[in-house]
């Protein structure tokens, strides 16, 4: 591997966004995600190089995070770090040269704040090359359908923490399964399960920001 590439799978897996940042300390005064990516680009090193190295870094966070040996402040330090390089990478993706997998909405459903968990996911997902729709926080089913409306061909993901909020999820789940039988549906949240997404008639459950993208990465073609 590239040396600049592993520098940034390590920038991005420990969560340093940049050198003015003081974390993790272990890297203070050290080059993050921020200089490394510009050093990469100008070392004619490709958008799409730089954005595997992203996914190995959330890969090998997400695995820490599974093992309990980091926790979600870390997650949330090495997405920061990701946003870093997202910055970098954007113009090539809305210049076409990236392509994005596909399109990815998702929010958390109607009733509840919760956003968290959430606003991983999605960071996990775009880093892993997918376009994300985030819709935030207490959204409505009729807002879930005009979206898919508006995005035909894009997977949904749908959030929840609250015990009382899965049957809005339920509900939500199967109006859009009546509207659109063919657009997979994802779900995830603390309170949920396997068998809890089945009975919903969810396509598939995620119990961590990896698993969402080990998901959405299957269906594509
Ligand atoms: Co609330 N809250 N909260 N809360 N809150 C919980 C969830 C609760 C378990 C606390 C408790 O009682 N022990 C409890 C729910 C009990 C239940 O229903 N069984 C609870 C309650 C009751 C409430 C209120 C009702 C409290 C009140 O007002 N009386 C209220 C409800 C407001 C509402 O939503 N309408 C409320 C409010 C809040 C705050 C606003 C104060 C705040 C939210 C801030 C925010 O999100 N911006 C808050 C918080 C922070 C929590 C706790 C402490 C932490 C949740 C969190 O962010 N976890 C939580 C207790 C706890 O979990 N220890 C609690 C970290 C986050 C990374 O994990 O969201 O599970 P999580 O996401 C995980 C996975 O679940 C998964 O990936 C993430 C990373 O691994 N995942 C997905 C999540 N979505 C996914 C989607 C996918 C795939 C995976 O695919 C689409």
């Amino acid at each position: 591997m590239h040396e600049l590439i592993e520098q940034l799978v390590v920038c991005v897996e420990r969560g340093k966004v940049n050198k003015a940042s003081p974390f993790p300390p272990g890297m203070k005064g050290t080059d993050g995600a921020d200089e490394v990516t510009q050093r990469a680009l100008e070392a004619a090193i490709g958008p799409e190089v730089i954005l595997q190295a992203c996914n190995e870094g959330m890969t090998r966070i997400g695995e820490k995070f599974g093992r309990n040996e980091v926790f979600v402040p870390d997650l949330l330090m090495a997405a920061k770090a990701m946003n870093a390089v997202m910055a970098h990478l954007k113009p090539f993706f809305q210049s076409g040269s990236i392509k994005a997998k596909g399109t990815f909405v998702i929010g958390t459903v109607a009733g509840d704040l919760h956003d968290i968990g959430k606003n991983l996911v999605a960071m996990f997902v775009e880093g892993s090359g997918w376009k994300v729709v985030d819709l935030g926080v207490d959204v409505k089913t009729a807002k879930f359908i005009d979206t898919i409306e508006r995005n035909p061909d894009c997977l949904v993901g749908l959030s929840a923490l609250l015990t009382t909020t899965m049957a809005m999820m339920a509900k939500t789940v199967k109006e859009i399964k009546v509207r659109f039988p063919d657009t997979t549906v994802i779900v995830g949240g603390a309170p949920l399960s396997i068998n809890a997404a089945k009975e919903m008639g969810a396509n598939g459950y995620a119990p961590d920001p990896q698993g969402a993208v080990a998901l959405l990465n299957a269906s594509h073609k």
